[in-house]
């Protein structure tokens, strides 16, 4: 079945790819832009992907990825677990976009995820794997907004969510499956800013079914971004989730989150850049299922970021600086729970490139260096040291709720979990293809080596993304 995905790869790299590959390697340091080939300037002036004057236009999107990991679940390599393993994870995605006419638009889109080579069964979340779902409706929208004459719009069906940088909603792209909602959001344009309010549940995955939504799940929220301020994006948010079972995504619970998010726009401040988030959190959270009994709950989370890019020189470095906090269960018998939910995040993007945390119980204090060798091309090293905020509580892994290792229960530990290590290359060859690598190492720390096997973990891989 993946002959066509493996032509359309093909069709895409060889008449522009392959050769402006190498031209750009030895055009080194000159700016790839220079010799940009006449093959693509063509194409994007006779997209043959939009039809009808502009009313149809399909896209698609290939993405291949090989990973090898070892000792990322065990943390022992005197053990060859089934997660201690390469593979490889395809996705093919094609998609339909029609706006008939001027306020009305439709978009529909396909999804084809699978998992290959790996020993772990390729079940969406068992042993960590990202697993197969069959062809599957990604998204089915409907939006009514003119964006011109009339400031306020309304977006219906299924479809991804991303807001602020999405530390609490997003659609965990580096996924093979991502995260859609079935729900619908109504937004109002206001000066520089756009005010959201969105209802909807997350949609969750059934290999070989129609994925359907979770209707125990519902996420509601009012989120305002504006540019209008401070050469900055301010964001102000409130969040609420009431989750009645917890099959899937998490704990159950019913929480109140209200946040603000401020980060520098590109430029406005010279070189510099600055990222801040606080989120507060209350309401209820089960501390057990069977039988089910709820605790109140009162939590927070915070992000702090500083950078500096020396834009004048030829690589461009950034150096930046930055702290994560979320906080933990401090007494796992007490009457208040303390462990901030993270919600639906894609935290891949912050707590290292091995996916071994959340924004919840955790310390993190990183520092990133970045160069831009040239253009399209960046390289970024990025070294972490994790703590874990209560050692009376797990330590979570990525997706926010599935303990790395359980608390440390009534002992004396130390919470210091590791270092990690994580060198990512990209590069955007062209407009239809990027490719990416990366190298991340985990050191372990005290807590890990009080509560068990304590081996260090490695992580490598390699993607490309071709797309229109
Ligand atoms: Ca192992
Ligand atoms: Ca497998
Ligand atoms: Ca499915």
């Amino acid at each position: 079945m993946n002959r066509p995905l493996v032509l359309l790869l093909l069709a895409l790299l060889i008449p522009q790819g392959a050769t402006r590959a190498d031209d750009t390697l030895k055009a080194a340091p000159t700016r790839p832009e220079s010799g940009k080939s006449a093959s693509i300037v063509a194409a994007a002036e006779t997209d043959p992907w939009v039809c009808f004057d502009g009313k149809l236009r399909w896209s698609a999107q290939e993405r291949l990825r090989g990973e090898i990991r070892e000792n990322n679940f065990d943390f022992n390599r005197a053990v060859n677990a089934v997660t201690d393993d390469a593979w490889a994870l395809q996705r093919f995605r094609l998609g339909l976009t029609a706006q008939p006419f001027a306020p009305l638009t439709l978009m529909a889109e396909g999804q084809d995820s699978r998992e290959f080579g790996s020993d772990r069964p390729n079940v969406p979340g068992a042993l960590g794997a990202e697993g197969d779902d069959e062809f599957d409706l990604r998204q089915a929208w409907m939006q009514i907004a003119d964006g011109v004459t009339f400031p306020v719009g309304l977006k219906v069906g299924r479809m991804p969510w991303n807001y602020g940088d999405q530390r609490l909603i997003g659609d965990f792209d580096w996924n093979n499956i991502g995260r859609v909602f079935d729900g619908l959001v109504a937004f109002a344009e206001i000066g520089k800013g756009r005010l959201d309010l969105f209802f909807g549940s997350p949609v969750i995955i059934q290999p070989t079914n129609l994925n359907p939504d979770d209707g125990h799940d519902r996420l509601a929220g009012a989120y305002f971004s504006t540019k209008e301020w401070l050469g900055q994006t301010t964001e102000v948010y409130v969040l609420h989730r009431r989750h009645t079972n917890a099959i899937n995504n998490g704990q159950a619970q019913e929480t109140w989150t209200p946040g603000v998010r401020m980060s520098s726009l590109p430029g406005a401040y010279d070189g510099w850049d600055y990222e801040g988030e606080f989120a507060g959190q209350a309401g209820t959270v089960a501390s057990s299922t069977t039988p089910l009994v709820s605790k109140p709950h009162e939590a927070f989370a915070f992000h702090l970021q500083g950078g500096y890019t020396w834009t004048e020189m030829t690589w461009k470095p950034r150096i930046g600086l930055l702290y994560d906090y979320a906080s933990g269960n401090a007494n796992p018998n007490g009457s208040t729970d303390t462990s901030f939910q993270n919600l639906f995040p894609t935290n891949h993007k912050f707590y290292g490139g091995m996916d071994l945390f959340a924004w919840r119980n955790l310390h993190d204090g990183a520092i990133s260096f970045g160069i831009e060798p040239w253009k399209g091309v960046s390289a970024k090293l990025d070294l972490h040291t994790f703590w874990l905020a209560e050692t009376a509580d797990a330590w979570y892994r990525a997706n926010g709720w599935t303990p790395v290792r359980p608390a440390a229960s009534g002992r004396e530990v130390s919470g210091h979990l590791g270092e990690e290590v994580d060198l990512v290359l990209g590069w955007k060859i062209n407009r239809f293809l990027t490719l990416g690598g990366g190298y991340s190492h985990f050191f372990t720390g005290g807590f890990v080596r009080a509560t068990g096997p304590s081996s260090d973990a490695d992580f490598g891989y390699l993607q490309l993304t071709a797309g229109f």
